[in-house]
């Protein structure tokens, strides 16, 4: 059974962690896929949006824990993990010039839950959760955990999911701006396509745009953001989609986006 499940559809690819048995937790095969699926989807401009979840009841327990030798007495470097898979995989989906929807089906735990709040747009099923559970086994939040924590809910609230490693709810994540929407289990998967879709009709070019612009507005100051959306709107002023959507507004009319 492969680790990863690819399909692609009108636009948008979808991406399935597949290890349901274990909570899709991760090992180097599925990273290995992961990684993969993540070029196809910058490779092909066919592709301009993209839809990651989990099989089964989970997301995805981060790292596979059954992986990992503790038995002898010699120091564990972690960091070479952490260098040649998590990194790696976060700089990814944040750079990714099409927008990345992420659909939390289940848990959520450990490398899992960071991955998931790497993704641009979070969606949840009313049952799932997100554990920062590396402080239960000793470990830092790691895949960006720290980074991202602090600024989408606040120091309080990220330290106390960090040192205390309680599972937060789906709506609770929402209310406290850890996602973006909750829906009722059954409604997930189908919500989540229709975002998806949405953005894959949507100025492909412009949403690259504006990923950078926001992703670069924590370590600027105003000026030099001030700057970079100078820099960025002459790239979408140039795009085919600029004139389409303003041809559409004068027009009266829908806009037909090529993403370019
Ligand atoms: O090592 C490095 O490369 C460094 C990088 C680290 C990144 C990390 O992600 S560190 C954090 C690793 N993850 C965890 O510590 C989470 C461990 N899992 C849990 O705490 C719980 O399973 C959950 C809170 C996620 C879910 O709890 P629950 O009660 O819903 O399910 P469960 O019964 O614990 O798990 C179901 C099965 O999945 C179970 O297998 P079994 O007993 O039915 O055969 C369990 O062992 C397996 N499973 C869950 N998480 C992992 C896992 N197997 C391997 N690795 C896991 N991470």
């Amino acid at each position: 059974m492969a680790s990863i499940l690819v399909a692609q559809d009108a636009g948008v690819l979808t991406i399935t962690l597949n290890r349901p048995e274990k909570l899709n937790a991760f090992n180097p095969e599925m990273h290995e896929r992961l990684r993969a699926a993540l070029q196809q989807a910058d490779d092909d401009p066919a592709v301009r949006a993209v839809l990651l979840t989990g099989a089964g009841r989970g997301f995805c327990a981060g790292q596979d824990l059954a992986e990992r030798d503790v038995s002898g007495s010699a120091p564990i470097d972690l960091s070479v993990s952490i260098g040649s898979h998590y990194n790696p995989l976060v700089r990814r989906l944040r750079a990714l010039p099409k927008p990345v929807v992420c659909a939390v089906n289940g848990v959520a735990a450990g490398a899992g839950a960071n991955i998931a709040l790497a993704c641009d747009l979070v969606l949840a099923a009313r049952s799932a959760g997100f554990v920062q559970a590396f402080a239960r086994i000793g470990l830092v939040p790691d895949s960006g955990g720290t980074w991202f924590l602090p600024r989408k809910v606040g120091m309080a609230r990220a330290m106390g999911l960090a040192l205390l490693g309680e599972k937060l709810s789906a709506e609770d994540a929402e209310r406290w701006g850890l996602i973006w929407k909750v829906f009722d289990d059954k409604d997930l998967l189908p919500e989540a396509k229709k975002l998806a879709a949405q953005l894959a009709a949507g100025p492909t070019k412009g949403y690259a745009l504006l990923k950078k612009a926001l992703n670069a507005s924590a370590g600027n100051s105003l000026e030099a953001q001030l700057d970079l959306e100078r820099d960025l709107q002459r790239d979408a002023g140039a795009s085919e989609d600029y004139r389409e959507g303003v041809s559409a507004f004068k027009e009266k009319r829908k806009p037909t986006f090529k993403g370019k």
